[in-house]
């Protein structure tokens, strides 16, 4: 019989409950061996180095792209796979509806039977990493256990890992134990593939217990255990338990020419342009507005002792899509990609560059597809075929984003004055509007809904409901969740205001109303307003309304007051519909939903009588 085999933890881990888990997960998993990841530099390279001799990456033209690097996942492996997400909860009602559920001594023995010996021939890397400032009294950290190379060099850019945050652990230190395989063993001899995973995929969380095991997948969401996974769906209980809030959102800073500074933090659920309003730069007509970002998915927000809200981006960096994003779409996102990149997924141009679909206006001539095909603008024309898969993406540290905030490092986080909620919708929603009051603010945020894209599987343009854009990252019953939210506004003193918008209103001939992008800055300008008491609106059925006269128009052309009104109209005819859909939707939450947000639908409703 085979000896298991003995792997010793550097001298400077202190942490005897770490070591014991990570022998623990050797046992079971058998690697060849174990590297304790330092978060340097040098570290980085080396992986980088290890998997270009492998094949699975190719280093970019320096010249191009400094010490940058793409990556080409397996076809099969390319997103987040929701239908093989579990919560697992003793009772099926603390997942509630809106999860996968299995019990979790059922699901244990299912992933142990998995993850056994499923490192073989390969090296287990464990990555302690912590979601926030190191030391801040929001952030938490994890220790990740994976056998890719590629988490490692993602969760380098993604969170502060290494060294650092094991010195912060202490030697009984907090953490969140994630464990990952891509479940794809190598025997003796036996020739490594490009990008390997698993057929079966299990991304499994324990909210009980706080520990996460992910199986069969190395991209993106499924295998970076600190973003969905710990940040959204374990810290979501996390912060159900404790008081706070864990939330899908982008938190940026507005600063008036004045100089006077706000932040808000803003939920949109996928496809909706998340990353670009996080970097959004307003029009010059304007007048010195600044906008900052402090981070562009994920937000942890914590009570303060001055009875307002706090928040910090959990992150370190972005793993933004790639398609679309151009000097036009995002300016800084395009200045943040130039050194330093992991691309997943894009396109390799002729000269050693990256390309991906809306980059440019005129395609390359000739690159290498996400596939490793040849590609060419008569080759996508006769065939359909994309250069980059529409999931592509770039992994970049967020301080090299030129619209970075000052206090995106700060421990403390920074002041919450609105959360803003926001869907696709070419109908229905108007453009803005402001809740009356906390609690009608949450039932927007409860019913929020956005039109489907050619970016997910299935039916185009179908209205979705992603209550809070939480729906696939919340790790508890969705009825609890609004509870808790409910609850968290009446607790603090200074409660943000709550804002609903709408970028994609469109009109009868199918055109986009509102031209987006940059322009969003006037509508941003009275969200803020609205906040400091210095924007007028008027009272709707919805909630308060700016008049055409109410936002900042300095140097825009596009939009009249007919146009404006027609965005701002409420359609009570389709407002009708829409009261009916979320009866639907809360009739799927029964018994746990909030009373009070049944009431507030009652009184849409006689709101909306003609
Ligand atoms: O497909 C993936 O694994 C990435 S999903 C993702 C990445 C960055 C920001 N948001 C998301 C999301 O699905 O909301
Ligand atoms: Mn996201």
């Amino acid at each position: 019989m085979n000896q298991p085999k003995q792997y010793a933890a550097p001298a400077y881990v202190k942490h005897a409950r770490l070591i014991a888990w990570v022998n623990e997960v050797a046992a079971l998993t058998e690697p060849e061996a174990i590297v304790w990841c330092d978060g340097t530099l040098q570290e980085s390279d080396k992986l980088c180095e290890l998997m270009i001799a492998g094949g699975s990456m190719v280093k970019l033209d320096p010249a191009k792209r400094k010490n940058s690097y793409l990556v080409q996942s397996d076809p099969s492996d390319v997103a987040r796979v929701e239908d093989r997400t579990f919560v697992c909860t003793p009772d099926p009602e603390e997942a509630g509806p809106n999860n996968n559920w299995e019990h979790p001594d059922k699901m244990k023995e299912t992933l142990r039977g998995l993850f056994k010996g499923c490192m073989r021939g390969r090296t287990m890397y464990v990555v302690p990493f912590s979601m926030g400032p190191i030391g801040s009294p929001i952030a938490h950290i994890g220790v990740e256990l994976s056998d890719s190379p590629y988490v490692v060099i993602n969760m380098r850019i993604m969170t502060r890992m290494g060294r650092a945050v094991l010195d912060q652990l202490g030697s009984d230190g907090i953490f969140v134990p994630c464990l990952h395989s891509v479940g794809h063993p190598l025997e003796a001899g036996q020739k490594d593939v490009k990008w390997p995973c698993n057929k079966t995929k299990y991304i499994c969380h324990f909210p009980e217990t706080r520990e996460i095991w992910s199986f069969g997948s190395g991209y993106g969401g499924n295998a970076l255990l600190g973003k969905k996974c710990f940040a959204l769906r374990i810290a979501s209980t996390m912060a159900r338990d404790e008081g706070w809030l864990a939330e899908h959102m982008l938190i940026l800073g507005v600063e008036s020419p004045q100089g006077e500074k706000s932040y808000v933090a803003a939920a949109f659920p996928s496809a909706c342009g998340k990353t670009n309003f996080a970097m959004l730069i307003p029009p010059q007509s304007m007048g010195g507005w600044k906008v900052t970002t402090v981070g562009d998915d994920i937000a942890w927000i914590k009570p303060g002792k001055d009875g307002r809200l706090y928040a910090i981006n959990p992150e370190a960096g972005f793993f933004g899509v790639a398609p679309g994003t151009s000097e036009k779409t995002n300016f800084n996102a395009m200045a943040t990609l130039k050194e330093n990149i992991i691309f997943t997924n894009v396109a390799l141009t002729d000269d050693g560059d990256v390309w991906w679909e809306g980059m440019s206006k005129e395609p390359p001539a000739h690159c290498i597809d996400w596939q490793g095909q040849d590609w060419t603008p008569a080759i996508a024309k006769e065939t359909g075929r994309k250069a980059a898969h529409p999931n592509s993406r770039f992994t970049a540290p967020a301080s090299q984003c030129p619209s970075i905030d000052k206090d995106w490092e700060n421990p403390a986080g920074v002041p919450i004055s609105a959360f803003i909620f926001g869907g696709r919708r070419s109908t229905t929603v108007p453009l803005v509007f402001e809740a009356f009051n906390w609690n009608y603010g949450v039932y927007m945020a409860a019913t929020l809904g956005s039109e489907t894209t050619a970016a997910a599987v299935g039916a185009q343009g179908v209205v979705r409901r992603d209550p809070f854009a939480m729906l696939p990252f919340c790790g508890y019953h969705m009825g609890d969740y609004f509870n808790h939210w409910l609850r968290i506004g009446h607790q603090v003193e200074h409660a943000p205001r709550i804002f609903t918008v709408n970028w994609f209103r469109q009109d009868a001939q199918g055109n986009f109303m509102w031209p987006g992008f940059g322009e969003n800055m006037r509508v941003l300008k009275w969200i803020v307003g609205r906040c400091g008491g210095k924007a007028d609106a008027r009272q709707s059925a919805l909630g308060w309304m700016p008049r055409f006269e109410d936002l900042d128009w300095s140097g825009s052309e596009d939009v009249t007051k007919e146009q404006f009104d027609q965005l701002t109209t409420i359609d009570t005819d389709a407002w009708r519909e829409e009261l009916k859909l979320h009866a639907e939707w809360f009739d799927k939450l029964k018994s746990r939903l909030p009373r009070s947000l049944t009431l507030k639908r009652e009184l849409f409703e006689l709101a909306m009588v003609d």
